[in-house]
């Protein structure tokens, strides 16, 4: 961790450029009569999003896992990374657990770091896609929609787990996203298996504490590629709807075909009151896990586009989202790119703010495609970055996070602290 006067001495090279930066683009959002900058910074500094406690480490893929030093060992050093994270921008105040890589030891020694951190645990993840060392029965072939009983029966269990450590540190959301599938033709029934799903869930959903959510969450492919119990939106939300009200359906950027049309999704969703969570990456080809808004900037901004007309709609009734980042790359800096990622997410936020809706829905009440498009356009090539700078200053961060964790020498610390060959657990 940084001390506030080392945060101000990190921000001082920057800041007679930012505040000129700021005043210049201040006067022009003035000129334009839309929200000013005051506001749209206010709106950037509650907005947060969660942190996954695997994406802390480098990522694996199948080929080879190149660690970078210094990497978080256990839960207490996982929650010492996000508090350098939202310390530095002020937006990564949660944390996403994923069981049983983050099974707590001390569970007053956690929830005592994560207050003393301004931290929170948002959210807890099943796994039932590997099988653990003592596990008795193989997920091989399925967990929830498994053939057999006594498999779903150890997978339902897991999931119950998952709650119970989700309730003793204060989350209030458990996600599932289920491997199930099939790789060849006729391998598996489609229907029989969706059925054996639904059941599953229905019996997690039934132990759901009252204040909870369940997200759903849909993959077309992979480790499945013939067919996957839930491939689709359609088919978390039919399951969601099928549970009850505290079942929401989560939307993972990376997980859908190439050239899917997400913000659709999204609209769809919210109409149905039922979009719950969002796992933001970058995606150019499948789960890549690329930075957010790395590869498809205007995709992120039209998604937010999304999410900010739902939200000032009075006729939509979804219940709050759960941003949540789920990227895992073996190339970068870990924590650099979950301060991109975020940066990225707040930059599409901030320019969705500042669209001209009424200008917007009178040009699509009229029909005028050109005028509709161009108002768009207006908002997403407005340089923001001030906008964004402001938010994580006013909020006690840094100007330019990545530059400061640089020039503080963060890694270096960690690496020194950890070793240079600290894994981390997870991917
Ligand atoms: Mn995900």
């Amino acid at each position: 961790m940084l001390s506030t006067q080392q945060v101000h001495d990190l921000n001082a090279p920057f800041t007679a450029d930012h505040d000129f930066t700021l005043a210049h683009l201040g006067e022009q959002l003035d000129r334009r009569g839309g929200p000013g900058a005051a506001e749209v910074v206010a709106q950037l500094r509650r907005f947060q999003v969660a942190v996954p406690s695997w994406a802390l480490g480098t990522g694996g893929t199948r080929f080879g896992r190149f660690p970078g030093g210094g990497e978080p060992r256990t839960l207490d050093e996982k929650i010492a990374d996000v508090a350098l994270l939202h310390q530095l921008n002020g937006s990564s105040d949660a944390i996403s657990l994923h069981i049983p890589w983050d099974i707590p030891t001390d569970v007053a020694a956690v929830r005592q770091q994560l207050a003393a951190a301004g931290l929170r645990i948002d959210s807890v993840n099943s796994n039932t896609f590997q099988d653990q060392p003592d596990q008795p029965a193989s997920y091989k072939f399925g967990s929830l929609a498994s053939t057999e009983a006594h498999v779903r029966a150890q997978a339902v269990q897991h999931n119950l787990d998952c709650i119970a450590y989700g309730q003793q540190l204060g989350a209030r959301v458990h996600t599932v996203w289920l491997a199930d599938g099939a790789n060849f033709p006729g391998q598996q029934h489609f229907r029989r298996a969706y059925q054996r799903a639904q059941e599953s869930l229905t019996a997690i959903y039934e132990a759901l504490p009252a204040d909870w959510t369940l997200l759903v969450e849909y993959k077309p492919y992979e480790p499945n590629f013939y067919s996957m119990v839930i491939p689709d939106w359609g088919t978390s939300l039919a399951l969601c709807q099928s549970l009850g009200q505290q079942a929401q359906v989560l939307v993972d950027l990376g997980h859908h075909l190439p050239n899917t049309n997400i913000e659709q999704i999204v609209a769809r969703l919210q109409h149905f009151g039922r979009l719950g969570g969002f796992h933001f990456n970058g995606s150019l080809y499948g789960d890549d896990d690329l930075t957010t808004g790395s590869t498809k900037p205007f995709q992120l901004f039209l998604i937010f586009n999304e999410l900010v007309d739902s939200a000032q709609d009075a006729a939509v009734h979804n219940p709050a989202v759960a941003y949540m980042i789920d990227a895992s790359h073996n190339t970068k800096d870990p924590l650099e790119d979950l301060l991109q990622s975020t940066d990225n997410i707040l930059t599409a936020y901030a320019k969705a703010l500042l669209v001209n809706r009424p200008a917007l829905q009178a040009a699509q009440e009229a029909n005028d495609a050109a005028l509709a498009e161009d108002l768009l356009r207006d908002a997403f090539l407005t340089d923001v970055r001030p906008l964004v700078a402001e938010a994580y200053r006013q909020g006690g961060g840094a100007l330019r996070p990545v530059a400061a964790y640089r020039q503080a020498a963060q890694r270096a610390a960690l690496t020194q602290q950890r070793g240079r060959r600290a894994v981390s657990t997870g991917l």
